[in-house]
């Protein structure tokens, strides 16, 4: 983090978004974080403060702050919102380092990594209950909308988890998991941002869609970037969802119609150069291209959801934003 108080990826977000303000009030939101996490440098404010001050993009509070302004004022309230979904992010991914056995994440080793797989599901938690916290001090309806979140992620994940290595899963099992595990959690990071603005509850309801269908087409791309993403760019080893026998969109469109080759490849545990052949056949069967196809369609959705939006500066800044996510695939795929 920056002595301002800034990181780098939260500054690239406001960028990106090109929205004048975000990045004072991402600013603000930072300085919510560090307060939420602790002073005493005991273990768990450690290894807490470990990711969360190790980079980020922020989508999630970007989000619920340009949805406040775009219903009403970013005043204290939206900040601590913003907060509490970054944080619900992070227990998230704290504990899904541990389901993964990660070793780094943010471009540092990830808190079981560096401790332990106890030090970070315990982090984890503590993360999950000051954004419960925080959730709570801004009324009882941003708490329930929180816990509901909360619920949400872990259902998704365990979609997830029933379906790994399963060659016969299907399309349904995906998006189950994606809304559980991504979407919902975007969904509810515009919801909180409206809700706090004071917009009536169509619009509270319009903010949830969007951010859900967004979070829909983010985690199709990340899923397109697992296979086929520059290395250098994602940070991650391609093709680690098919070792770790998670199919998602683009393996199980080209799974559909298959003549049995990928399956027996998939069924073989692929590692090394079986990974790369694996890849090269789902690209050739045209699942990465049918997965983009789908996330065009769930941003096409974005777009039509922004229509309904108060035109203006924060309308423009999502459009943006959305139209982001879907740039990170490499254009020749
Ligand atoms: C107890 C809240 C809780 C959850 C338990 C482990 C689990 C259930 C859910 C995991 C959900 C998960 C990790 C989904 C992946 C979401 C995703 C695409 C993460 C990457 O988001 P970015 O790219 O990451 O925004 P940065 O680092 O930029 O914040």
């Amino acid at each position: 983090m920056h002595l301002d108080g800034t990181t780098e990826s939260s500054a690239s977000v406001a960028r990106m978004a090109g929205h004048a303000e975000l990045a004072d009030h991402l600013y603000a939101v930072e300085r919510c974080l560090a307060v939420a996490i602790g002073n005493p440098p005991t273990l768990l404010a450690e290894s807490a403060a470990h990711l969360l001050f190790a980079g980020g993009k922020r989508i999630r509070p970007a989000l619920t702050l340009i949805c406040a302004d775009a219903y009403g004022d970013v005043h204290d309230d939206a900040i601590d919102a913003a907060a509490a979904v970054e944080l619900v992010h992070l227990g998230s991914l704290h504990h899904d380092d541990v389901i993964d056995e990660a070793e780094t994440r943010r471009g540092v080793p990830t808190v079981n990594a560096r401790w332990s797989n106890t030090v970070s599901v315990l982090s984890g938690d503590y993360l999950l209950a000051r954004a419960s916290e925080i959730a709570a001090s801004i009324g009882a309806e941003p708490a329930r909308i929180l816990a509901w979140t909360i619920g949400r992620l872990t259902e998704g994940e365990i979609v997830e988890l029933a379906h790994l290595h399963d060659t016969g899963t299907d399309i349904e099992h995906y998006y189950e998991a994606i809304q559980g595990k991504t979407a919902v959690l975007m969904g509810s990071s515009c919801h909180l941002g409206a809700l706090v603005a004071g917009a009536p509850e169509d619009a509270t309801s319009l903010a949830a869609e969007f951010g859900f269908e967004l979070g829909l087409v983010f985690q199709i791309v990340d899923d397109v970037l697992d296979l086929v993403g520059d290395e250098a760019l994602t940070g991650k080893k391609r093709g680690v969802d098919l070792v770790e026998g998670v199919y998602t969109l683009p393996t199980l469109l080209a799974l559909d119609g298959d003549d049995g080759t990928l399956e027996a490849l998939l069924s073989n545990r692929p590692d090394g150069d079986s990974v790369e052949a694996a890849i090269d056949l789902v690209v050739r069967r045209g699942g990465v291209a049918g997965a983009v196809e789908a996330a065009a369609r769930h941003l096409a959705r974005c777009d039509a959801l922004l229509c309904e939006f108060p035109p203006g500066g924060p309308r423009d800044a999502l459009s943006r934003l959305s139209r982001y996510v879907l740039a990170r695939v490499p254009n020749d795929k």
